[in-house]
């Protein structure tokens, strides 16, 4: 028989992509997704496996739901992605944050230490932990045992998620690792995220829909790699023999002026017509600069990236234009038309009364 796993956070980027190489592996797939006034199952569908994963409503502040969810599921591994992901918003809601992005890790270890200690646990660590660290170092690529210095209350909020993983591994021997993940885009990526928010504007500038890009800090340097290759090392981690934590990145670090200037230049625009610093998108504190060595990954895990800096600006650029283009032909997209799961696909207590 195949594994089980289980995906906190089906219905972002990661989960979404995650999903799909479970279920090409021959995995049963579950997925926990919250109740929203709108159904957002939009990723699931553009990948063509909306119908073949299993879905288990749950909202992480609620102990309650994430036992039945490991009862429903009875997972060989969990993989823990749902958070509140967006460090923006962290600076609008620290506490909200803190509850979601950090203390939800503990309950998530503690149902699966009473419910299935034998489960693999993934925990969705970041590059944010190192914060003030990449700068103070000087723009050296950041390792598994460089310091953490956090510039966000998200930043924060991992770090604790972080070390109560690392907690539970060492007290309680449950298989417990870290992905300390740079950051990782793609065409399913957020609209607020800057490299969507730059492709989708570039887009719709090409196409006549918009006349302008407005940013926040141009200068911060990040290591952008592609999600799809970035899931992969997730899987990866669960397969070994012993837990442990992992950077993953592509060893390059470029600047949000960087980013646009290239998605600019694929569209054939020259940037400087449109692009606008405005405040609005300005943080109170910023991370200067990210870029992480992956020496560990690719010595352990037989992990690297492959799709580097102009390869991912041109596939999201590419992808816009093309989403655009045929919008603009009348087109509909999973996003147009929200939809509900079949009833067979839904699994929730009841069903286990
Ligand atoms: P994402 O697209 O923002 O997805 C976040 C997921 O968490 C969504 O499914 C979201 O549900 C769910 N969620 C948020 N609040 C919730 C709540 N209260 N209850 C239940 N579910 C909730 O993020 P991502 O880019 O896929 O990232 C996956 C994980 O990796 C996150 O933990 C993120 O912090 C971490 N990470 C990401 C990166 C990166 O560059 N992408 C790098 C390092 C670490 P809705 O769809 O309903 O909003
Ligand atoms: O795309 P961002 O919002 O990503 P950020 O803050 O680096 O966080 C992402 O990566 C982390 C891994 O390091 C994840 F843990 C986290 O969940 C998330 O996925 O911003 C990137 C940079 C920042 O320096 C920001 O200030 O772009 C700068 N920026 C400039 N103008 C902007 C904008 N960011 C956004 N979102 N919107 C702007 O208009």
């Amino acid at each position: 028989m195949g594994k089980r796993a289980l995906i906190t956070g089906i219905t972002g980027q990661d989960g979404a992509y995650l999903a799909k190489l479970l279920l090409d592996k021959g995995y049963e797939v579950y997925g926990t997704y919250r109740r929203l006034s709108t159904p957002n199952f939009w990723r699931l569908e553009y990948l063509n496996i909306f119908d073949k994963v299993n879905l288990i409503p749950i909202d992480l502040s609620d102990h309650g739901s994430i036992v039945e969810a490991l009862k429903i599921s009875e997972p060989d591994e969990v993989y823990h992605l749902a958070a509140q992901s967006f460090v923006e918003a962290s600076f609008e809601t620290p506490v909200a944050t803190g509850d979601i992005t950090g203390l939800s890790t503990t309950r998530i270890l503690e149902a699966i230490r009473q419910v299935c200690p034998e489960a693999k646990f993934y925990n969705a660590a970041t590059s944010e932990m190192f914060g003030k660290t990449g700068l103070l170092n000087g723009g050296k690529p950041l390792n598994e045992n460089d310091v953490f210095r956090p510039m966000s209350p998200y930043a924060a909020a991992k770090l604790y998620s972080y070390w109560i993983s690392r907690i539970y591994r060492e007290g309680y021997k449950i298989f417990a690792v870290n992905g300390i993940l740079f950051n990782h885009e793609s065409p399913l990526r957020g609209l607020e995220f800057v490299t969507r928010k730059i492709a989708n504007e570039v887009a719709k500038i090409k196409l006549g829909l918009s006349k302008e890009l407005r940013l926040g800090n141009l200068d911060a340097k990040r290591d952008w790699g592609y999600a799809p290759e970035y899931v992969e090392s997730m899987w990866l981690m669960l397969q070994q023999e012993e837990p442990d934590d992992y950077v993953i990145a592509t060893g390059e670090a470029h600047s949000v002026k960087e980013f646009v200037e290239k998605a600019f230049e694929i569209a054939g625009l020259n940037w400087e017509d449109y692009l606008r610093v405005d405040k609005r998108f300005m943080r109170p504190l910023d991370v200067p600069c990210l870029v992480g060595d992956f020496s560990k990954a690719e010595h352990m895990l037989g992990w690297r990236p492959r799709v580097k800096f102009d390869k991912l600006v041109e596939i999201m650029v590419k992808e816009e234009i093309n989403r655009w283009s045929r919008w603009l032909r009348g087109e509909k997209f999973p996003w147009d038309a929200p939809n509900y799961p079949s009833e067979n696909k839904i699994f929730t207590r009841a069903l286990r009364m």
